[in-house]
């Protein structure tokens, strides 16, 4: 067992906080199938629900399958402590109840993935909290904007579905200057391209349905922050507001993601490198939105910020959202499917897929057109990929001729 966070990241995934021989020498960790643990005396439980005593009690509260992918994701974002949740929407919805009060303000991105924005105006902002957006492309604007009031600055890097990024160590400087703390969806890099907490952030939050888990086979998330903000999700957020508990065989496969996810992101980086070369060489193509592309507007901060540009890309055809629904449709090994990260490439339409919960003129705001396609760029030989794609954009212009 390795026994300290300095081996490299794939090691630490595979290995940190589990010894075979403390547990009957299993190679792979057991899952801990149990909603309650038995006190050994009343006195010892009273104990423990005092804060007095170590141990678990319920697993609403802890687990220790899951405390076990919490120690991996500590280690893997550089964080102190993590917490594991239902889905991205338990994390990021009890990270910010537990930090929100009515009165307070928080100051978000202008683009974010669809039910991140419907949960800042239908949740947070019926129950008196203020969401102000700024375009955080530039920081400055996050200098200008900040006030008495503001209490989290909130972003995505990149941002689902048109690819911004946002300085991270530029915004949390000035966040942390104001007192205020900054927290970063870190789902499309994931922390084998971006570590925000060693850039200055103060809270990282998972889909890990997504590339953590890896396989489209789980709903699941994850927190990663100080062990004192942990400990107030923990017993705020997770246990008493939104009960957003994961379950001990979720984390179980998390875990088994986490094993790949260096090699798989490699991959994943490679193949949507070259697809995104491809979509730009493409007459039907208008634009690609792609960090590794010379082309990106913001691709010399990608450059400093990712060591790997991600398997996430946004495109607009010519022919716009009519062109964008043909291309869906002429698919064939791609699948027309919403979430990301997975093994097989995805292709959805964010207009009115995941990105739905905006209004018309909300996306136009945001900077989310209606011609947009978002591509998750899969571990499928790339060939296949690359010859699917060029049938469907071959259709496409069979159609319109
Ligand atoms: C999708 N996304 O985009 P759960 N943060 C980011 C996300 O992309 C998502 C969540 C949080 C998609 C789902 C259908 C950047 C989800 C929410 O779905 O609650 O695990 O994560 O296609």
């Amino acid at each position: 067992m390795i026994r300290n966070r300095a081996a490299g990241f794939a090691t630490r995934a595979i290995h940190h906080g589990y010894d075979p021989l403390d547990n009957e020498g299993a190679l792979t960790p057991p899952v801990h199938m149990t909603s309650t643990f038995v006190f050994e005396t009343a006195g010892a439980g009273g104990e423990m629900f005092a804060g007095d005593r170590v141990g678990h009690v319920y697993s609403r509260i802890s687990n220790p399958t899951v405390e076990l992918l919490e120690a991996r994701m500590a280690a893997l974002e550089e964080g102190e402590a993590a917490l594991g949740f239902a889905s991205g929407m338990g994390a990021i919805t009890a990270v910010l109840w537990t930090f929100l009060s009515p009165g307070d303000e928080i100051l978000v991105d202008e683009t974010l993935y669809g039910c991140t924005f419907a949960f800042f105006h239908h949740g947070l902002a019926r129950f008196g909290v203020t969401v102000t957006h700024v375009d955080m492309r530039d920081p400055a604007n996050v200098k200008a904007a900040i006030t008495e009031k503001t209490r989290v600055v909130y972003f995505e890097t990149p941002a689902n579905p048109n690819m911004r990024l946002v300085d991270i160590g530029a915004v949390a400087a000035i966040a942390r200057k104001a007192g205020v703390r900054t927290v970063v969806d870190n789902t499309y890099a994931t922390p084998v391209l971006t570590r925000p907490l060693a850039l200055g952030a103060d809270i990282v939050v998972h889909s890990a349905t997504k590339y953590l888990g890896g396989h489209g086979d789980l709903v699941a998330g994850i927190a990663v922050g100080s062990g004192a903000d942990m400990q107030a999700v923990r017993l705020v957020g997770l246990k008493d507001m939104t009960g957003a508990v994961m379950a001990p065989l979720t984390a179980h496969l998390v875990l088994r993601g986490l094993k790949t996810l260096e090699l798989r992101m490699e991959r994943h980086c490679a193949s949507a490198r070259a697809v995104a070369e491809q979509l730009e060489a493409h007459p039907a193509v208008a634009t690609v939105h792609y960090p590794g592309l010379a082309s990106f507007p913001q691709h010399n901060l990608a450059v400093r910020q990712m060591p790997g540009f991600g398997g996430m890309i946004a495109f607009e055809l010519a022919g716009g959202k009519e062109a964008g629904i043909a291309f869906l449709d002429g698919l064939d090994l791609v699948a027309r499917a919403v979430s990301l990260g997975d093994a097989e490439t995805l292709a959805q339409h964010p207009a009115s897929m995941t990105h739905s919960t905006y209004t018309a003129e909300e996306r136009a705001r945001h900077g989310i057109s209606d011609g947009l396609v978002r591509l998750s760029v899969g571990l499928e030989s790339l060939k296949d990929i690359s010859d699917d794609i060029a049938d469907a954009l071959h259709r496409l212009a069979r159609r319109a001729a």
